[in-house]
């Protein structure tokens, strides 16, 4: 597999390869350096961008010249090793303060302190060049049904959204925000727990234009969807602002494993997804936002095998990509997929003109017994994928 080049627009959360190894049941595995390492070493690797939490470059409850000088150091180590920044996004379930929820806490300073601290990240994203902040609501849910109005509840989300984007606007900044679903962990249950609830909440905002989906393979693999679904739904609404890829095997917690690491099969027609449209447009493919990896270098690595772990990410998402293009360009694969009507589906299903008193006033000498006799032949297209990305 070739070397990742900035083109190829990898990137990483710092909090990704800054994983410590602390985890519910242990403590750090592995030292925290200093953000900008993570920089220069991300770069050496062939990354093109980083991403980062407000806390993941200052503490909590630094001022705001610790804020600013930490985030120009950070900024500087970037512009230096030739990254970008093309992600922000605001820690708002580390600090027990916001152990109910940031923006629907119960409490009602809370949210309003809550929504002080993204607003702050937003001016940090603007000024480090982002063009996406990402909004995870960790901690907007509940354990106990009782505990929580879920109506007031989306209501006091929908306000901080709208809130946030309109300042965004209001600013004139060059960013959109990507809300991040996710079912649970660690709420029992969280707020917006799939792209299609995400997707629903913004329908009803008033400044969702600028509202859209930062959906990650594994959190709608824990609430059993299929990740390739969502992301082809999220483009069709054109609401695929960013993405988080990584690896899951099934539903259980949060594991975050490597790229490629879960459900190989799945990653693979994810990487067609984005690398070869379905269909394009005229333009290429219609996701062209950056490839963002959130995943969890394991406790068992050495900091060697946190940079091996980022090196795979990357490169098994080249290797799928190759793998994807020749798939397509299989002229086995091209006349299986003809052979499944594949191409019929882009075919509206009323004719131009035709109403549906046209449509109801004959059968067109439509058989649904010969019909139904059809041959798709799905099977044999699968095991062309298989064989290609087995190869
Ligand atoms: C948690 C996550 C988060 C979000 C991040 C925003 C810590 O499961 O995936 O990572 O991705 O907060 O990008
Ligand atoms: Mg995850
Ligand atoms: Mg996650
Ligand atoms: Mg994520």
């Amino acid at each position: 597999v070739r070397r990742p080049t900035p083109d190829d627009r990898f990137s990483f959360g710092l909090w990704t390869v800054g994983w410590t190894g602390q985890d519910p049941f242990g403590s750090a595995s592995r030292p925290a350096l200093d953000p900008t390492e993570y920089v220069g070493r991300l770069a050496e690797l062939g990354a093109w961008g980083i991403t980062f939490h407000d806390n993941d470059v200052f503490a909590f409850d630094a001022d705001e010249a610790e804020r600013e000088k930490a985030v120009g150091r950070v900024k500087d180590a970037a512009d230096a090793a030739g990254l970008v920044i093309e992600m922000v996004t605001t820690n708002t379930f580390s600090h027990p303060v916001f152990k109910d929820g940031g923006l629907t806490s119960n409490d009602r300073g809370v949210r309003r302190f809550g929504l002080r601290k993204v607003l702050r990240a937003v001016d940090i994203a603007a000024s480090v060049g982002a063009s996406t902040f990402v909004m995870w609501g960790g901690r907007e849910g509940s354990e106990y049904d009782g505990s929580k109005d879920v109506h007031a509840a989306h209501e006091r989300y929908k306000e901080g959204l709208d809130t946030v984007a309109g300042y965004i606007k209001s600013q004139g900044y060059d960013l959109r925000i990507g809300l991040e679903p996710k079912p649970n962990e660690p709420r029992g249950d969280i707020f917006l727990p799939t792209a299609g609830h995400a997707l629903a909440l913004i329908g009803e905002l008033e400044h969702g234009d600028i509202v859209g989906l930062n959906p990650e393979t594994g959190h709608e693999q824990m609430a059993n969807l299929n990740y390739t679904h969502t992301i082809g739904q999220a483009l069709w609404h054109d609401k695929l602002f960013h993405i988080d890829l990584n690896g899951q095997r099934g539903l259980k917690y949060d594991q975050d494993l490597v790229f490629g690491h879960g459900d190989l099969i799945s990653a693979f027609f994810t990487v067609d997804l984005l690398e070869n449209g379905f269909p394009a447009t005229p333009d290429g493919p219609r996701y062209t936002g950056p490839r963002h990896f959130d995943y969890k270098p394991s406790r068992t690595e050495h900091m060697d095998g946190v940079w091996s772990s980022a090196e795979a990410c990357m490169s098994t998402y080249i290797a799928l990509a190759e793998k994807a293009k020749a798939f397509r360009a299989d002229a086995r694969v091209q006349e299986a997929m003809t052979y499944a009507g594949l191409f019929e589906l882009a075919e509206p299903t009323l004719g131009e003109g035709e109403t549906v008193a046209d449509l109801l006033a004959g059968d067109d000498g439509f058989d649904p017994e010969k019909a139904a006799e059809r041959d798709f032949g799905f099977v044999a297209l699968q095991q062309l994928a298989v064989e290609h990305l087995i190869g």
